[in-house]
């Protein structure tokens, strides 16, 4: 994962040292930002070069004034300062692993110097090269701009000072010669090279802007001949922008041990960027553009979305082995009378809906189902699930078949109706807020479609009616912490009602310890009188005891789904269902 890469900044410093010491000629591309930086660490291409197969790669960063500069929309002309250089070169660090350079422009006078020299290697960086040039310095690539060289002794005290500041002595500072770039000639470049080696430089970088390498590779020939001691293990460096035809291979043959691409990312996404803008405004729509485009997943996974999702899933998932799916099918209704089962065990397209709600139950994480069944519970065949039974669902309904589970509430659980048909996002974005504490200890899915047709349903429904209803603007999921069910149950009237409960609740740990207090607290002394809607406590609903929990000043939320889910009541149902759910 790019963000959470774990790196040493201190080891990271001596990367540069540790690669020079192969000997072959390194090779840094320019990375302004922390995507272009991740394009540079990852590239690796395959060349077979004489029967013999080679990965090749870029050796690290060259972090450039002048494209971090533009990324901002500013001129190369030292207005990004130290900090903001800084900013930008901890975000190429932070998710890659090679070795950077960075261009440090003038370096400033000798105490901003020392600053650049002390906040660069803390941040990792392996080399500065700093150029001779009086602050604030231009861009040495556009002709005609002004080019004002600094005294090369002051250049040298400047080194000096930096080489004092570096704690670590694989930290590299390297001076730059800009005699070419003022049209100084060759012999004021070797002069003043000379100046900075015997000032401590680790090496030197010859720039030039010509279309031709002569120069450059003049300056290396003369390189090589000053005194041993003078170039013993210093480096020499050049940037090939502008003669770009010379290859690596010849500038290692002419003695040069780093060659820079100083802009190339920058300017190749420049141009991908405006033929994308193009394209959209000549085709009206962005099919054309795309072949030119990243997958976005590509993305996402390169700077660690994809890890995220993985990791949001893993919790999920530890998260929902401990909840429980508790659900009541015990019941003897009409549509069971017709099939001779629980309604759960009806079959849609050859597969039951109970068969159809564990298979959505597991693809969100959960495993742990409880089954109470009743009626012909001899047909309950599923393996892997709890079975508990209501021998008396003839006279005791729903809420008495969900106490019979009553051994499996000591956990957070979800209460689920056995003849639902529902959409597995349902139960995930369940799951997702009771991670949540602040939701509450019990929450219902509601919902608040059926105000659309309302005025078609001929069936009794479990109504709701919140208190702080908050102002659907939405369609999908929205929940509010605030809004409260205050009633509930069959008998509210349709028009004051402000949702439909879909049977489906979760209960957390303490959901469901007032759950079992409140019922146990109901049972006996409503054994035989009135309970809520219901009869009495045995005939009782779930909504029954809801309302009871309700009223004794407990609060019971609601989690706000759109439509994706059906109850399986009727005939008519089961036939709606076969053409939705055609599946076997
Ligand atoms: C840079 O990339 O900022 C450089 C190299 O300093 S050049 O633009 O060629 O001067
Ligand atoms: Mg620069």
């Amino acid at each position: 994962m790019s963000f959470l890469t774990k790196r040493s900044n201190e080891k990271r410093v001596s990367a540069l040292a540790n690669k020079l010491k192969k000997g072959r000629i390194l090779r840094f591309m320019e990375a302004h930002n922390a995507i272009s930086g991740l394009i540079v660490d990852d590239i690796k291409i395959n060349v077979v070069k004489n029967g013999k197969r080679r990965f090749l790669e870029f050796d690290g960063f060259w972090e450039s004034s002048f494209t971090d500069s533009a990324s901002k929309g500013l001129p190369d002309i030292e207005i990004v300062g130290i900090e903001s250089r800084l900013h930008t070169i901890n975000q190429i660090m932070e998710g890659t692993k090679k070795p950077m350079i960075v261009d440090g422009d003038t370096g400033g006078d000798p105490s901003r110097f020392e600053y650049m020299v002390k906040k660069f290697e803390a941040a990792g960086v392996s080399m500065v090269i700093i150029e001779d040039k009086v602050f604030p310095k231009r861009n040495s690539l556009e002709t005609g701009t002004r080019q004002e060289l600094e005294d090369p002794v002051l250049f040298a005290e400047k080194i000096r000072r930096g080489q004092l500041t570096k704690r670590k002595k694989d930290f590299m500072i390297m001076a730059r010669l800009e005699s070419l770039i003022a049209g100084l000639g060759l012999k004021d470049a070797l002069e003043r090279a000379k100046i900075y080696l015997e000032a401590g430089a680790d090496g030197i970088m010859i720039h030039s802007k010509k279309d031709d390498p002569d120069d450059i590779l003049e300056f290396a020939a003369e390189f090589k001949k000053f005194p041993k001691q003078l170039i013993e293990n210093k480096m020499l460096c050049c940037v090939p922008t502008t003669y770009n035809t010379i290859t690596e291979r010849e500038l290692a043959e002419a003695g040069f041990n780093i060659v820079i691409y100083a802009n190339h990312m920058l300017r190749a996404s420049y141009l991908a960027m405006q033929k994308a803008c193009r394209e959209i405004l000549k085709s009206g729509r962005s099919f054309e553009i795309d072949p030119y485009c990243a997958p976005v997943k590509e993305i996402f996974n390169r700077v660690g979305f994809l890890d995220v999702k993985e990791k949001d899933k893993e919790m999920a998932e530890k998260f929902s082995s401990k909840i429980k799916v508790l659900i009541p099918a015990a019941g003897k209704d009409e549509l069971a009378k017709k099939y001779q089962r629980s309604r759960a065990l009806i079959e849609i397209n050859g597969k039951s809906i109970l068969e159809r709600q564990i298979k959505a139950l597991r693809n969100v994480g959960l495993n742990n189902f409880v089954i109470v069944k009743g009626y012909n519970g001899e047909l309950f065949r599923m393996e892997n699930v709890n079975y508990c039974e209501n021998k008396e669902y003839e006279t005791k309904h729903i809420l008495s078949s969900l106490f019979c589970a009553q051994d499996h509430m000591n956990s957070p659980f979800i209460f689920l109706y056995s003849d639902i048909l529902f959409n597995e996002n349902i139960i995930r974005d369940l799951l997702r807020i009771s991670q949540n504490k602040s939701i509450g200890d019990i929450v219902l899915v509601v919902d608040s479609s059926f105000h659309q047709h309302k005025n078609r349903i001929d069936r009794d429904l479990d109504l709701i009616v919140t208190k702080n209803k908050t102002q659907d603007s939405i369609r999908r999921v929205i929940n509010s912490v605030d809004e409260k069910v205050s009633f509930i149950g069959e008998k509210i009237d349709k028009s004051s009602a402000d949702y439909e409960f879909i049977g489906i609740a979760y209960f957390s740990e303490n959901g469901a310890k007032i759950l079992k207090d409140t019922y146990f607290d109901v049972v006996v002394k409503y054994s035989n009188n009135r309970f809520h809607e219901a009869e009495n406590i045995h005939k009782a609903n779930f909504t029954d005891i809801i309302q009871e929990i309700i009223n004794r000043g407990y609060e019971v939320n609601v989690l706000k789904t759109h439509k994706g889910w059906m109850e399986i009541e009727n005939e008519d149902d089961l036939k709606l269902a076969e053409t939705i759910y055609k599946d076997a």
